[in-house]
């Protein structure tokens, strides 16, 4: 009797790790590329990226390369379709420059998801944008005028020049100024600090001297918006150069609190990352195939619709953005 239970206890024990070890190699894997190392709007996403594989069950690396050029981000996508992930959720440097790797990818069967700042569609099963784009240019227009008292020069601090979503959006920030109430309000120049610290302050400071009437600065990005802040302070012109754009309370709390940014505006990055997770696994599972009109569920965030992206491809929407102010930054500085 005693040697039955054992050899029955053995055989269910042998079992559980057989099945162990399958569900292992079965999980999905998801190669996760975004535009550089060290920004912490990535990290935020990548936290999307964990919470999801929590709920999911699959296994993820995440990459991204140190000077946010789209060769870096080849190679990354090369070695991902090597090790052989079942999706790559890539926020890519050059929406044009990754197609051909990718469309590689999608030859050998990888589901391809863009989020964040999207690949063109040829490229790409499904694009994740985080909200709204004409919205975000509007919102930053109506910002900066407000803050400049409707008149004067303005300048933009973009990220990349190839980077897809600051682009769409400065498109958007340009229609909005073509408004007769902002018939005095001039935009003087857009520069590119590609999302590079120390490459974005050169940039502010190079506006501040060339534009010595310069009353206001729009940098949409994250990184851009907290080098600015630093050089604008540096500068010693805290409130003579009004600041806004996109940025990450946990970066800009300090500068929103002393008034070089009155406000800003972003989204929950974490959220972002999330979806995406959740697109990817819908992809692979073969649950969506990423047409305009299907629908996936996104966890605690709810179903989420697949829309035509007017630009070939298809694209689902994250949340709105928020307000940041010296208000509520204190509830958002240790989130994200
Ligand atoms: C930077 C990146 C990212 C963008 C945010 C707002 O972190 O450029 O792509 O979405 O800013």
């Amino acid at each position: 009797m005693k040697k039955t239970l054992s050899l029955l206890l053995a055989a269910a024990l042998l079992f559980t790790l057989t099945a162990a070890v399958v569900q292992a190699e079965d999980a999905i894997s998801i190669g996760v590329v975004y535009k550089q190392s060290g920004n912490p709007f990535f990290e935020a996403g990548v936290k999307g990226f964990e919470e999801a594989k929590g709920e999911l069950g699959f296994t993820f690396e995440h990459n991204g390369p140190a000077d946010s050029s789209n060769e870096g981000q080849i190679q990354i996508i090369e070695g991902y379709i090597q090790k052989g992930v079942d999706a790559i959720a890539i926020s890519a440097n050059d929406a044009a420059g990754v197609v051909s790797v990718l469309q590689s990818a999608k030859e050998k069967g990888i589901k391809v998801v863009s989020w964040d700042s999207k690949v063109n569609a040829e490229g790409r099963d499904l694009n994740i944008d985080p909200s709204v784009a004409q919205n975000i240019g509007r919102v930053q227009i109506e910002e900066i005028a407000k803050q400049i008292g409707g008149e004067g020069q303005i300048a933009i601090l973009s990220a990349g020049a190839t980077m897809d979503n600051q682009n769409t959006w400065i498109s958007y920030m340009k229609e909005e100024l073509k408004k007769p109430e902002y018939a005095k309000i001039e935009l003087v120049t857009t520069v590119y600090g590609d999302d590079l610290t120390d490459k974005s302050y050169q940039e502010m400071q190079g506006l501040i001297n060339s534009y010595p009437d310069l009353k206001g600065v729009i940098s949409p990005t994250t990184v851009g918006i907290a080098a600015a802040a630093t050089c604008i302070k540096d500068n010693g012109l805290t409130g003579k150069i009004k600041l806004t754009g996109l940025g990450l309370p946990s970066e800009m709390a300090d500068y929103i609190k002393d008034g070089t940014c009155e406000a800003m505006f972003l989204w929950n990055p974490i959220d972002l990352g999330y979806t995406a997770a959740y697109a990817s696994v819908a992809l692979v599972k073969g649950t969506i195939t990423g047409a305009a009109g299907e629908s996936f569920e996104a966890g605690r965030l709810g179903k989420k619709e697949i829309m035509d992206a007017g630009d070939g491809g298809t694209f689902t929407l994250v949340g709105d953005p928020f307000r940041f102010t010296a208000e509520n930054i204190d509830d958002w500085k240790d989130v994200y």
